[in-house]
């Protein structure tokens, strides 16, 4: 006899089994406990213009591979939550029409009505969490947008960060944002912002922000040990290890505080709302740039990739 509660428990885990699919190489790796690392697919359909989006997908996956991780680069496809594309899958769902930003709410009526969606942080996560990943690698987190006490954009990435257990590297908020807001939120939350080599908070374009991350830590081994302590605990919720930018590829602060806040002032001017926000300032900004925010964009997540595929080594050596 079994009780609803396992019949309920058995019918989820039968729902997860159909509606993930992998790649051999992510199958295998996972199979073998070797290191994985999980890539979102917004930054590709909605975050970065072609070919650069497609460039820096491939070579984000290049530098884990380097590092001895294997790379799961995630979308919604075909009734599927796919983890792993090649090469020439992640080209062709940057040339795909209609591709959905897809973030929690989105993703059962993706899979339920097939559609196609590219995964944001939050999404990411829960994909990468089904999948049993625990480490994932982005460029910046979505948070709480300027004038959010009016509009009320709080990225639902800050709610995913409150829920689902994997570590995320970023390069800290998006200085599109109000990161003391951002800092608040995610304190109420519960999640802990780990700087990584620096007691600063970074700002995505630049290494500080003015503000300070919680805590210090300096070595993958360090995340590893507290997001298994965390999670022992049953401390449910990701765990934010903020990198900053190599120092030569930050970009000049007085310069990108002014493109902010025009690209800012002329979302609000044309009306955008919802989840067409962020990428409207990231192609904004990209424009009042000339293409610097973009370089420094690349750059940064291709650092993210290094350090993610390390934490990811130290997660695989103290579970093997
Ligand atoms: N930061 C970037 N590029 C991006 C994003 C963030 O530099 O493309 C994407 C991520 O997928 C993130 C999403 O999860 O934007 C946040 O969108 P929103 O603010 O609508 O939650
Ligand atoms: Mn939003």
């Amino acid at each position: 006899m079994v009780d609803d509660l396992q019949q309920d428990a058995r019918t989820r885990k039968h729902t997860i089994e159909q509606r993930l699919s992998y790649s051999e190489e992510v199958e295998t790796a996972l199979h073998e406990g070797r290191p994985v690392v999980a890539l979102e697919t917004t930054i590709v359909t909605h975050g970065m213009p072609y070919p650069v989006n497609v460039e820096t997908a491939l070579s984000v996956e290049t530098i884990i591979r380097q590092a001895g991780a294997v790379p799961a680069t995630i979308s919604i496809q075909g009734g599927k939550i796919r983890v792993g594309l090649s090469a020439d899958e992640i080209e062709a769902l940057a040339h795909e029409k209609e591709v959905v930003k897809a973030s929690r709410r989105d993703l059962p009526v993706l899979l339920a009505t097939g559609r196609t969606g590219s995964t944001t942080v939050a999404a990411t996560m829960i994909a990468a969490h089904l999948a049993g990943i625990q480490v994932f690698v982005t460029g910046g987190i979505g948070g709480v947008h300027r004038a959010a006490e009016r509009t009320m954009d709080v990225s639902a990435d800050l709610e995913e960060l409150a829920r689902t257990d994997v570590i995320v590297v970023s390069a800290g908020a998006k200085a599109i944002l109000d990161i003391g807001l951002t800092l608040e939120v995610l304190e109420t939350l519960g999640v802990p912002v780990l700087g990584y080599q620096t007691e600063d908070l970074p700002a995505f374009y630049t290494r500080t922000s003015g503000y300070q991350a919680n805590f210090r830590v300096d070595t993958p081994q360090a995340v590893a040990e507290i997001a298994a302590t965390k999670w022992g605990l049953g401390l449910h919720g990701g765990i934010l290890v903020a990198n900053p930018i190599p120092l030569d590829a930050e970009l000049n602060q007085a310069e990108i505080t002014s493109a902010i806040e025009a690209a800012v002032m002329r979302a609000e001017q044309q009306g955008v709302t919802g989840k067409d926000v962020t990428p409207f300032l990231l192609s904004t900004m990209e424009s009042l740039t000339e293409g610097k925010s973009l370089a420094a964009n690349v750059r940064l997540i291709e650092h993210n990739a290094l350090v993610g595929a390390q934490i990811a080594g130290a997660v695989a050596d103290r579970t093997n």
